[in-house]
């Protein structure tokens, strides 16, 4: 492993990654290639746009001479794929983008790597793969019972990784990380966007009853996951990456309105997300068992995500305007005018 291509390197758990990567490892040559899509964003990489061993490469994982070129260009022999589109209301909204890059793309990248002859394939994929999880823990074993365009997307993208790694022996290693929270994060999610929202006294819309249950996972522990798994997983293997801090959403909301000390008259309770999954809920016993371990808990976690949202916000506010406003009028204006103050 040497000369590692990190495909949509510039959105939020791609930044982690690079950034951890070239801080880490001086000898490995890390390529960014991303598309920068609304998503993306080229400050993320500020740390480390300076270094010898990063370099930044624009290009869609579904343009197959662009990926093709970068391969070559870059003399590549490790793929860890990133890039999606990531957000499931926007799957809801308009699910084409997500079959573009989750699934085509995807396969673009497997078929050009096998091509090329790349050594290690590393997919990074969810928790939603499994859908809703009533009670207990997913393990790697579990069916796939995706229910959003999103969710479908990510499990249609991990099915090729599992064609290519049985029909042409290629090396590919899966992650499936559990809800991930921390700086740099679009604050179309919801812990950015309830913070950001917060500070400026806006209306927080919490989507139904908010005791959906997520297990949150600090973005820099899904990093170093990501590196266990690329080092150390085995060929043709899933590892679930779970943060193992089950909360409700409303608990969440809470939270961040107590740190930032505004006052729970902010929430909304607003007509619910369709098909929204209750729970999800992993064990990463078997990431574990590699040597991967979280550092971070909730509160510890969330403390430190709330306080950079508040000392940054040079790096949302530019966020918070033109597509993102328009975004929000299409997801938000008609829930907001249909809110109540409790279910
Ligand atoms: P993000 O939306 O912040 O970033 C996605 C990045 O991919 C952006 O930089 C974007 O420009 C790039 N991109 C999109 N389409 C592309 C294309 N066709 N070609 C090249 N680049 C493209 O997403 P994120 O939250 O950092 O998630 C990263 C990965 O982790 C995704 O695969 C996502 O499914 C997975 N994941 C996310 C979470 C979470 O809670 N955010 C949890 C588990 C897994
Ligand atoms: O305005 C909101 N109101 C609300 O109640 C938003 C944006 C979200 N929510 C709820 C929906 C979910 O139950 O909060 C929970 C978290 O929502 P998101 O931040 O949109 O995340 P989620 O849908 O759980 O998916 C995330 O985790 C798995 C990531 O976006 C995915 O990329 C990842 O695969």
């Amino acid at each position: 492993m040497k000369n590692i291509l990190v495909t949509g390197g510039a959105g939020f758990i791609g930044s982690a990654f690079i950034r951890h990567m070239v801080a880490t490892y001086p000898d490995y040559n890390i390529i960014c290639y991303d598309k920068l899509t609304y998503a993306g964003n080229i400050d993320n990489l500020l740390p480390v746009s300076d270094e010898p061993n990063y370099r930044f490469e624009r290009g869609d994982i579904a343009d197959r001479a662009a990926v093709h070129t970068a391969l070559q260009r870059h003399n590549i022999d490790t793929i860890v794929n990133f890039a999606a589109e990531s957000h499931v209301d926007r799957s809801i909204l308009s699910p084409d983008a997500f079959i573009h890059t989750d699934v085509v793309g995807a396969y673009i990248l497997l078929d050009e790597g096998r091509k090329h002859g790349i050594g290690r394939f590393c997919q990074v994929s969810t928790d939603e793969v499994y859908g809703d999880i009533d009670e207990g823990l997913s393990v790697e074993g579990d069916r796939f019972l995706p229910n959003s365009p999103y969710a479908a997307s990510k499990a249609g993208g991990e099915l090729m990784l599992r064609a290519y790694q049985v029909t042409y022996g290629m090396d590919t290693v899966i992650t499936r990380g559990s809800n991930t929270y921390g700086p740099y994060q679009y604050p179309e999610k919801l812990i950015p966007f309830f913070t950001t929202e917060a500070l400026d006294d806006r209306p927080l819309p919490l989507y139904g009853d908010g005791l959906q249950i997520r297990d949150w996972l600090y973005v820099d522990d899904h990093a170093r996951g990501v590196d266990c798994i690329l080092h150390r997983g085995k060929t043709g293997e899933a590892y679930n990456l779970a943060g193992e801090n089950q909360r409700h959403n409303i608990e969440v909301t809470r939270q961040i309105l107590e740190q930032l000390g505004k006052p729970p008259t902010l929430i909304r309770h607003v007509p619910d997300r369709e098909g929204h999954d209750r729970r999800y809920a992993m064990t990463a016993a078997k990431a574990r068992a590699l040597g991967w371990q979280r550092a971070y808990n909730f509160e510890r976690g969330l403390a430190e995500t709330v306080r950079w949202y508040v000392e940054n916000d040079w790096w949302w506010r530019k966020i918070k305007t033109g597509e993102y406003l328009a975004y929000y009028q299409s997801q938000y204006s008609d829930r907001l005018a249909a809110a109540t103050a409790a279910p």
